[in-house]
Formats: structure tokens, C-alpha cells, sequence
């Protein structure tokens, strides 16, 4: 048998395979969900649980108490265009424990603004060269190019990932901006959960997740979560308009995190493919076999049930969109990134579309895949956009444009 990093990545149409997706209005004992009533009441619950147990595992509740410390302010960042808040999240009672260090950007308005929030891969000093922002503490990945050696950041961190953040721009058009460092909630390497937020939860005598208990994507998403109970109770921020944003990995944290809650206002993924916005019975690019080989740790151990054998599995990812509904959900590919399958993504979202329609809202307006270049910017909506596996700040223009029309002007 072949190991799965030597197996032939499936690159050509031809080869998917034929598949039936699960009916996201069938419900397990094969009644038809008609109603948003039934929507709500029987099925969404439904998909939750089969998520949950079987592909990104069970988060625990949110905390009772959390604790916020506010411990940098500055009215003047970005040479006078915006405020500047750096907030410490205690994520657990325990004084050593945890901490998710989230960095606001706003504009300067006295009214509370609509916020995208995001992870991000490097800590919050790699979004913008400011000798303000703390340098992460927690461990990063060691990376000359963005200044990270021995897992602990250089000066040379500041500022390395600005290209993703267009910063200026975003408060420019009237949004604050939210992140925190993933690594805070847990650090991304696979050491059978021993570090990060995990151990916190486990039972006596636990030593790691149980096969249907979070893993580490499920763990980030309820670290957005935390984030999104301060940002709730933040006079300067509309809390009613957070949206949920994330790129890659962070592009399916970012859509497990509007699926599992619903005070995220939208989500917009990018680039998120294998157990993000990808069908995964297509097995295009990423399978889930590849991806529970190279990264044992993101998912719960039930999901490597269904390394080839996707069919098995009683979901696939366009009910994971379907969850976000009736909310709005942008999902963004990207042409050259076929790991992460464009046309799955597309296919998710148009395979999720019926739930939005059954809610009474408008789904994806197309019915066929766009060419590149040509948003679609209905509620549920979909770009391809030229280039690679990336966060362009064309692509920030685009989510932008897709918030205005969906998040900014909602009723209130
Ligand atoms: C890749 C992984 C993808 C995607 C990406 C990323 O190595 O195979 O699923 O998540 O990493 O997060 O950049």
C-alpha cells in the first residue's frame, strides 16, 4: 500500500470520482426538512453534532468568567488614521495559563464599527512594523524569512506579513480589524495536545482529546470565539457586526467558527480547501487521507475514519456552509491553488445554497462556476481570483465590497 504522501494527487477532472453528497434537507431518518422551522430545530442541530463527532471534534463550553485586561491604547497608530488596542484574554482561570493577545485596529469614529476577525500565522507583530505591538510569546514555527528562529521571534518578525494585512485601507473603509496570534490558543504541531488550551479540559486522568473531542482547528475557532466575547462587550466595536475571516488553515478555523457561533455576523474564507470550504469526496488536491497524515492534529481522531473512504463520512463540507446560513458567507479560491480545490469550493457553496434559499435569503446567484475574476457577491458568495495560495489586499478590497453590501448596511 502506498504511504499517503506518495500517492498520486488527483489534478484532472476526469479522475474524481463519482460521489452523492448527503442532502443537507434530509435529515438522518430521511425527513425532509422543509421549513426553517425544521431547519432549525431538527437538522441544524443535526450537523452540528455530525461535525462535531466526526470531522473537527467536541469544544467545550464557553467559560463562565473570562478576564480582559487592556494593556496598550494608542489614539494615534498608523500615523494618526486610526486607534490602536492591545487586549490580553485570560482563557482560563490559571494565572500561567493561556493567554490570547488580540490586537484591535480601528478608525477613528465615534460610532462603534463593524470588525473583521481573524487569526493570524506569526503573531500580532508580523501584521504591521510597529515597535508598539508585543511580539508573540507563545511558539511559532521557525522561519528565517519571517524573522523566527529557535520558535521565538526576532525584531525582524515586525512588520514580515504586512503584504496580508492591508491595514490602513481596512480602516480606511470604516471596518476595525481584530487578530490574535493562533498559537496563543494552541501551538501547531502535533505533541498529542500536551501544550496550548487543551489540557485545561481534560477530565482526571485524561492525557489527550478523546476520538470525538476537539482537535487543534476546533480549539482556534474557540479561540475566535473568545475573542469575539470581548469584542462583544467593546463600547468602540459592533458586536452585532463581527465577521469571521481566515486564510487556509485559518480559512477553515474561520468557517468551523461561524458554523459553531452564531454571533459571527459572516464569515469569509480563503484559500480554506480539505475540511474547509472543499467537497471532500472529490479528493481533488488535498485528500483527507494527506491531510490527517501530515497534520495529525487539526482535526479529531474520528475524521481519520474516512481517509479514503470519504463516502462513509454523513457530512461533507457544503453543509458546513450550509451552517453559517442564513448568515453571509464569502468563499474566495484562488486559480493556481489547485491543492486546495477551486472548483470543490465552488461546489460547496453551491450545494449549500438551498438551505439559504429555504431560510428565505438569497443563496449563491450562479449556477456554473465564474471565470476567474468575476465575483460573486451575492449573500452566499464566491471568487476565483488569479495567482496562488495567498491573502492579496485585492482580495481585503473584495471582502470589503461583500461586507458593505451584506454586513455594513444589515438593518439594524
Ligand atoms: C497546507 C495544508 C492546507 C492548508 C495550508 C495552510 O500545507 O495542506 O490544508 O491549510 O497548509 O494552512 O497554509
Amino acid at each position: 500500500m502506498l504511504h499517503a504522501q506518495q500517492e498520486k494527487v488527483i489534478y484532472d477532472e476526469a479522475d474524481v470520482p463519482k460521489f452523492t453528497l448527503p442532502d443537507p434537507l434530509v435529515a438522518a431518518d430521511g425527513t425532509k426538512i422543509e421549513s426553517a422551522q425544521t431547519w432549525n430545530e431538527i437538522r441544524r442541530p443535526e450537523l452540528l453534532k455530525l461535525f462535531e463527532k466526526d470531522v473537527y471534534g467536541k469544544s467545550p463550553a464557553a467559560p463562565d468568567k473570562l478576564s480582559f485586561e487592556v494593556i496598550e491604547t494608542s489614539d494615534d497608530a498608523l500615523a494618526g488614521k486610526a486607534r490602536r488596542r492591545q487586549v490580553a484574554i485570560r482563557l482560563t482561570d490559571d494565572p500561567e495559563g493561556p493567554v490570547l493577545n488580540l490586537l484591535v485596529y480601528l478608525p477613528k469614529t465615534d460610532q462603534p464599527v463593524p470588525t473583521f476577525m481573524t487569526l493570524n500565522f506569526f503573531g500580532n507583530a508580523s501584521i504591521q512594523d510597529d515597535p508598539a505591538i508585543q511580539l508573540p510569546k507563545s511558539w511559532l514555527r521557525n522561519s528565517t524569512e519571517k524573522g523566527v528562529d529557535d520558535h521565538k521571534p526576532t525584531e525582524k518578525l515586525r512588520g514580515a506579513s504586512t503584504s496580508r494585512w492591508p491595514v490602513e485601507m481596512i480602516v480606511e473603509n470604516g471596518y476595525g480589524l481584530a487578530t490574535a496570534y493562533y498559537g496563543d490558543i494552541d501551538p501547531d504541531f502535533d505533541d498529542k495536545f500536551q501544550n496550548g488550551i487543551h489540557p485545561y479540559f481534560y477530565e482526571d486522568g485524561q492525557t489527550q482529546p478523546k476520538p470525538d473531542q476537539w482537535g487543534s482547528i476546533a480549539a482556534w475557532a474557540w479561540g475566535m470565539s473568545r475573542a469575539l466575547d470581548y469584542l462583544q462587550q467593546d463600547k468602540e466595536i459592533d458586536g452585532s457586526k463581527v465577521i469571521a475571516m481566515g486564510h487556509s488553515r485559518l480559512g477553515k478555523t474561520a468557517l468551523w467558527a461561524g458554523a459553531t457561533d452564531p454571533r459571527f455576523a459572516a464569515v469569509i474564507s480563503n484559500n480554506s480547501g480539505c475540511g474547509g470550504a472543499a467537497l471532500s469526496r472529490r479528493r481533488f488536491g488535498e485528500s483527507v487521507k494527506r491531510i490527517n497524515t501530515s497534520f495529525p492534529h487539526w482535526f479529531c481522531d474520528n475524521f481519520t475514519k474516512y481517509n479514503h473512504n470519504e463516502d462513509a463520512c454523513p457530512v461533507d463540507q457544503h453543509e458546513l456552509i450550509a451552517l453559517v446560513a442564513p448568515r453571509p458567507c464569502l468563499v474566495c479560491s484562488a486559480e493556481e491553488d489547485r491543492w486546495a480545490d477551486p472548483h470543490g469550493e465552488f461546489l460547496s457553496a453551491h450545494y449549500a445554497s438551498p438551505v439559504y434559499e429555504l431560510l428565505g435569503v438569497e443563496g449563491l446567484a450562479i449556477d456554473e462556476m465564474p471565470k476567474v475574476d468575476q465575483p460573486v457577491l451575492s449573500r452566499l458568495g464566491y471568487v476565483v481570483r488569479p495567482g496562488k495560495h495567498d491573502v492579496l489586499a485585492s482580495d481585503w478590497q473584495r471582502y470589503m465590497q461583500f461586507a458593505d453590501a451584506h454586513v455594513m448596511k444589515k438593518a439594524e
